[in-house]
């Protein structure tokens, strides 16, 4: 017997993430090869961005994916998120000319508070958020904090991305396969700030810092390029990340929803391990444990210097806490 459809909302369907992620959504990578899905896709209502949404769904239409029962376009949160289990906030607005990470902060709080509403008011009694607009922690917190009825712990936002950006460096720098890095572990906020662990991921079953042991590179060159890696597609690409990003929501999906061996990166309310001030939404080691769930890693061990930086990153949200404070 087949399974039940799973109701997937995206918001920002027809930005360039929409593009790179609906097909991978729509064809089993997400959800698995026998899971049929229904997408409910959520745009401005904005003339132009509703007729690129149609453009999306057609193309998408064109693609005869088996696994697609169905579409809903819509620019109504209400209707969007009406029944969905998973809800994929992906649209907000870009930083944009001179605007300052708090101006930015301020200027999307507002989305994710009216999202975060409709997901309670409209979701399925087992509904899951996952935050990828950005600045994707906070916006993750106060979408949380809109939705009273709905447990913590299914609101998470997306580390997924620099993870995986952390094993293709580790990877090229040792000479091995990306599957030969295991359990990179990202720390505190999906930003610059964000801390990228040597010791606890492991190359081969060993820490990092033992196969690759210059730790000038691990403190400077490693730690730089994945903090600045967005930056960096950016400035050659003229548009940010949206495949990889697109890549690590799916990954980060999958992982809770099907489980994994070995840890992720998963951005979750902290219940103040680490230090990490309680009720913040921080990048930890999780482990899926499948069906959805996933607790905190305990018992990891960070040297000074890692230590210091997650005190820096874990300060930068509670800034950023203190920024919406009024949205809480
Ligand atoms: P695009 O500008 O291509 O698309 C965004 C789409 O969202 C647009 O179509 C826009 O109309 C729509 N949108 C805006 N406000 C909306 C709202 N209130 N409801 C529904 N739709 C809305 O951006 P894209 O490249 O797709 O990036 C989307 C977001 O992902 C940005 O905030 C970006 O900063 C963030 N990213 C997060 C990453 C992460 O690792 N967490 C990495 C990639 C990316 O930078």
């Amino acid at each position: 017997m087949s399974k039940a459809p799973l109701r997937v909302a995206v918001t920002g369907a027809a930005g360039q993430i929409g593009y790179a992620l609906l097909p991978r959504i729509a064809s089993g990578a997400m959800f698995g090869p026998d899971q049929p899905v229904i997408l409910q896709l959520i745009e401005i209502p904005v003339e132009k961005a509703m007729a690129a949404l149609q453009g999306v769904a057609m193309e998408l239409e064109d693609c005869a994916f088996p696994l697609l029962q169905d579409m809903v376009l819509t620019s109504d949160v209400n209707v969007g998120f009406k029944d969905v289990n998973w809800a994929l906030l992906v649209g907000s607005k870009p930083r944009g000319p001179g605007m300052e990470r708090g101006d930015l902060i301020k200027e999307n709080g507002p989305i994710f508070t009216g999202q975060g509403r409709a997901i309670n008011d409209h979701g399925a009694s087992d509904v899951r958020t996952v935050v990828v607009g950005n600045p994707c922690n906070t916006n993750a917190l106060i979408a949380m904090h809109s939705a009273p009825d709905v447990p913590n712990d299914r609101f998470t936002a997306m580390t997924r991305l620099d993870q995986n950006r952390a094993m293709a460096q580790l990877a090229t720098k040792a000479g091995v396969a990306s599957s030969d890095v295991t359990n990179a572990t990202i720390w505190g906020n999906h930003s610059a700030t964000q801390v990228p662990d040597y010791i606890n991921t492991k190359i081969g079953g060993k820490p990092a810092s033992e196969v690759i042991t210059d730790m000038d590179w691990l403190r400077g060159e490693f730690f730089t390029t994945v903090q600045k890696r967005g930056a960096a597609i950016i400035a050659a690409r003229g548009l940010s990340s949206a495949m990889s990003a697109a890549n690590g929501l799916v990954d980060h999906v999958r992982d809770l929803f099907l489980g994994c061996e070995g840890t992720r990166s998963v951005c979750v309310p902290s219940d103040g391990s680490y230090g990490v001030t309680e009720g913040l939404i921080s990048s930890f080691p999780v482990r899926c444990t499948g069906d959805n769930g996933y607790e905190i890693v305990q018992g990891l061990e960070l040297d000074d210097f890692l230590q210091e930086r997650l005190v820096a990153t874990v300060a930068e949200l509670a800034g950023e806490k203190d920024v919406v404070a009024d949205l809480l």
